[in-house]
């Protein structure tokens, strides 16, 4: 138990946003090399300078889990045979980009762990449930790096659906008590409008459940079943109220993963209570 609650100290949930690591080409699912690589080689050498940090991993789909749960109509719940097929085609691509995600870091010199949140998760109309929390634990205590993603899980009451990143990362810090959240995206934070396609988007630097009412938030992705920007912000609020306080910064610039992981937490948008 000691051992348990000394490594929950330093423990840091990153979820790495799928649209950093991912691309489309000609309606297939790439891989973004030049940044996975990066951000592995930033991973890589704060492990090496803060040997001390547990860290769990959780990346995001892109069009590797998307396209397909789209194409199947898994965000809808068990409605028809055709889905069925569905279920397996898009955990094997998110099994595959799973697989490039842990090699990277492997490379890189990360004890990198895939772990498969099907094999053991299971929803309730799209809310966690039941997740091997035990076993996380015990990979971590062996001093593996866990790397986890978005996922097609069972659901009780709706037969299967999707169980995004921005669902599981703030989970599991809340539920292993991690003393960070960080959410890296390719924008540098919450913005009061898109900052893609409105040049007057203004970043805010931070929220509480109190500043929450009234502020409005831009940057969805319309080919995301998942929700986009606000569903996040919606989540991270809920958790800074029950006492985790999360950051969202920009890790499609370089080095910005690495400040983060080192201790800074003033570069995006920091979620926190009053
Ligand atoms: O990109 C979605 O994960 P997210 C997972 O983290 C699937 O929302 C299978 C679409």
């Amino acid at each position: 138990m000691g051992s348990l609650l000394k490594s929950r100290d330093n423990l840091v949930v990153l979820k790495i946003g799928g649209s950093v690591i991912t691309k489309k080409e000609d309606d297939t699912p790439e891989i973004n090399r030049p940044n996975l690589n990066r951000i592995a080689d930033e991973i890589g050498k704060v492990m090496s300078n803060r040997p001390e940090i547990k860290l769990i991993i959780i990346h995001g789909a892109g069009p590797f889990g998307h396209l397909y749960a789209k194409r199947y109509d898994l965000q809808l719940g068990l409605q028809s045979d055709r889905q069925i097929k569905g279920i397996g085609v898009t955990h094997r691509w998110m099994e595959w980009l799973n697989h490039e995600v842990v090699k990277t870091l492997q490379k890189n010199g990360v004890k990198a762990m895939p772990f498969q949140p099907s094999a053991g998760g299971i929803m309730s109309d799209g809310k966690l449930v039941q997740f091997p929390l035990n076993v996380v634990e015990k990979f971590l205590d062996l001093g593996l790096v866990i790397v986890s993603h978005g996922d097609v899980l069972l659901d009780n009451r709706t037969g299967i659906g999707i169980l995004s990143g921005d669902h599981l990362a703030p989970y599991l810090a809340y539920n292993l008590r991690a003393n960070r959240l960080i959410l890296g995206t390719d924008v540098d934070g919450v913005f009061t409008a898109d900052p893609k396609k409105d040049p007057n988007a203004k970043l805010v630097k931070d929220i509480t459940p109190n500043t929450l009412e009234g502020l409005k938030i831009g940057g969805s992705n319309s080919t995301d079943v998942t929700g986009g920007m606000a569903r996040k912000i919606s989540e991270l609020v809920g958790l800074a109220d029950k006492g985790v306080a999360s950051e969202i910064i920009n890790i499609a610039k370089p080095g910005r993963l690495y400040k983060a992981l080192m201790g800074d937490r003033m570069q995006g948008t920091l979620i926190h209570k009053a």
